[in-house]
């Protein structure tokens, strides 16, 4: 290709599979169901879709438990809707990210199946067992992210082998590098078939930072009542480095991909290190630290715990990135997917100013530099969910959490159920609403999970219909990108660090010699006050033109003095 940095210029869209569109009746979304509705991705105008697992899979945590990575599971379709999907996503120019999962597989895959039968079956070296302690029990007291013990008792070995997340779900032995290999095949299988790149599930996993001897560390007890998964001992290993370039030198280098490696507990050297264009690995990172900011301890103490968001924090986080990557790497750009909160009920006003602190949100994000990504439903200001029952919900993590918290560890059903609200993953997962008619359109049947009860309101119909909708908002933001080089190239700068309710920053574009820079500042009002903007004296401007934004072009002087109404967003080219 021309360019091949075309990953850079590129909006994502993620299609979580189940939640997405129902072609059959039974209650799940499924690939046909996807096919359906590319016209409504080509026109929000996104460049690539990035797919959440749809291989073959018993479904324990919804598809990132998987037993063939070669086949489709039933419940989404067949390999030949898969290739037709393909083929029509291709037709549109729209390219096709899967979502690898090498962390783990499920248990029900052959090589686990395979793997727990004795100590020297050939596949048992794919997985990490460990002997339990003199007393029998579990080698550390680290907790998963599903539910208790990472360590889960296999008889017939008389071992206990590791789980970050579910016991369903046994890490894979990433030191053994007959299981690399068996990794880097399944990629090739489909980068053959045409699929165009990777999401890679928790890959600074694969690197465990564990003592050489192979001796494992207790987890400091930081106790409060929710799970405290322990990802801090099971992230950013030290060959993580190692085993991503060779992936790239045996697979990636030998395509045209786009890779984004979904890495929670990120340091910054680790996203410089990992995505630097010559010595590192894959294009980009998802980083966690601004997705821990509105919880005590984040993922270290589980997200459960609830704290109010600081602008300020975020400035800072979102900055750091931006710096620290500048000319170095890349950054991924995104607010929620299938397992966040939707942001517009965690970050903007999902009452009132529910399509004014959408928009904004999306400007602060698809205007700093990076390749933003879009969750289905974003793109229409979907909100959170509060169902009234813990058995409206579906999630394995929020459902295990519960127990746990509420029955061994006596927390108030109230307050976790308060947490599952504002937190919990399925607030992401229910089912994209996209008319008005029963079930929004996602399904003929009962859907697997309930609608949001606001689709009379929110769906992609009256989106597409309204000139002032969302949905509108985001094609414009999207197209701009396509448009103006420093969107894409120019360096940011955070201005105003200190301010509360404002965040303000700007993208520079240097020119040729003797041309000036073309400079954009993008002011966003995080409240639904009106605070005033002052252009900082060492920014150079006399006026500004209009580029996009979710009021109308204020009266008078944008620039100083200027009152930003609720939620607003301004994006404007400085002169
Ligand atoms: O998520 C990894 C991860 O960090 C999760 O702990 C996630 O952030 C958490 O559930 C939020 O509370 C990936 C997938 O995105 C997630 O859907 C899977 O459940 C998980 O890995 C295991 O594959
Ligand atoms: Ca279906």
């Amino acid at each position: 290709r021309p360019d091949r940095d075309w990953w850079k210029q590129s909006v994502v869209y993620q299609i979580y599979p189940r939640s997405f569109c129902d072609s059959n009746g039974d209650g799940i979304g499924d690939l046909p169901g996807i096919t359906s509705k590319l016209d409504h991705l080509k026109l929000l105008g996104v460049d690539v879709v990035w797919l959440s697992p749809v291989y073959a899979s018993p479904q324990d945590d919804n598809g990132y438990d998987i037993s063939d990575y070669r086949a489709i599971a039933p419940e989404f379709g067949t390999m030949a809707e898969f290739d037709e999907m393909l083929a029509q996503m291709h037709a549109r120019g729209i390219r096709l990210m899967m979502d690898l999962v090498v962390n783990h597989s499920s248990d029900e895959h052959a090589w686990f199946q395979e793997a727990r039968k004795s100590r020297d079956n050939p596949y048992h070296g794919y997985y990490l067992w460990r002997d339990p302690k003199a007393d029998g029990s579990p080698p550390t007291n680290w907790e998963a992210a599903f539910n208790g013990s990472v360590w889960e008792w296999n008889e017939a070995t008389g071992e206990y082998y590791l789980h970050m997340f579910s016991r369903k779900q046994p890490d894979l032995n990433w030191e053994n590098p007959a299981l690399r290999a068996e990794v880097y095949d399944v990629m090739r299988f489909w980068l053959d078939k045409g699929v165009d790149g990777f999401r890679m599930d928790v890959i600074n996993m694969v690197s465990k930072p564990w003592n050489a001897d192979g001796s494992l560390p207790d987890a400091p007890v930081v106790r409060g009542g929710f799970l405290q998964p322990g990802f801090a001992l099971t992230c950013n290993g030290p060959r993580l480095l190692e085993f991503l370039r060779e992936m790239r030198e045996q697979v990636l280098d030998h395509y045209d991909t786009i890779t984004v490696g979904e890495a929670p507990l990120a340091t910054i050297t680790q996203g410089r290190e990992l995505t630097n264009p010559e010595t590192g690995a894959l294009n980009m990172l998802f980083q966690f630290e601004h997705m821990d900011l509105d919880s005590v301890g984040g993922h270290v103490n589980g997200k459960w715990a609830l704290k109010p968001l600081d602008l300020r924090d975020l400035k800072a986080t979102m900055t750091r990135w931006q710096d620290a990557l500048y000319q170095q790497g890349w950054n991924s750009l995104y607010l929620n997917n299938h397992d966040q909160p939707r942001p517009v009920s965690r970050f903007g006003d999902d009452g009132r100013y529910r399509v004014a602190s959408a928009k904004m949100l999306a400007t602060f994000l698809h205007g700093m530099q990076g390749t933003p990504y879009v969750y289905q439903g974003e793109e229409l200001g979907m909100t959170n969910v509060a169902f009234p029952s813990i058995d409206d919900y579906q999630d394995i993590e929020i459902r295990n959490m519960y127990r746990v918290a509420t029955e061994e560890r006596g927390m108030d059903p109230a307050e976790v159920m308060a947490s599952i609200h504002a937190k919990g993953r399925d607030n992401a997962r229910t089912p994209m609403p996209w008319d008005t008619s029963a079930n929004a359109g996602f399904t003929t049947g009962t859907p697997w999970l309930k609608l949001n009860p606001n689709y009379p309101q929110i769906n992609a119909a009256q989106a597409v219909a309204d000139p002032a909708s969302v949905f509108q908002y985001y094609r414009r933001l999207i197209a701009m990108r396509r448009v103006h080089p420093v969107l894409v190239h120019g360096r940011y700068a955070l201005l105003v660090p200190d301010h509360p309710q404002l965040y303000a920053y700007t993208r520079t574009l240097s020119k040729g010699a003797g041309e000036p820079a073309e400079c954009w500042l993008v002011v966003c009002n995080f409240s639904g006050d009106t605070p005033v903007f002052d252009l900082p004296a060492d920014v150079p401007a006399s006026g500004c033109d209009w580029m996009l934004g979710n009021y109308p072009p204020c009266e008078g002087d944008a620039l100083h003095g200027s009152p930003l109404r609720p939620w607003e967003a301004r994006m404007l080219r400085l002169h």
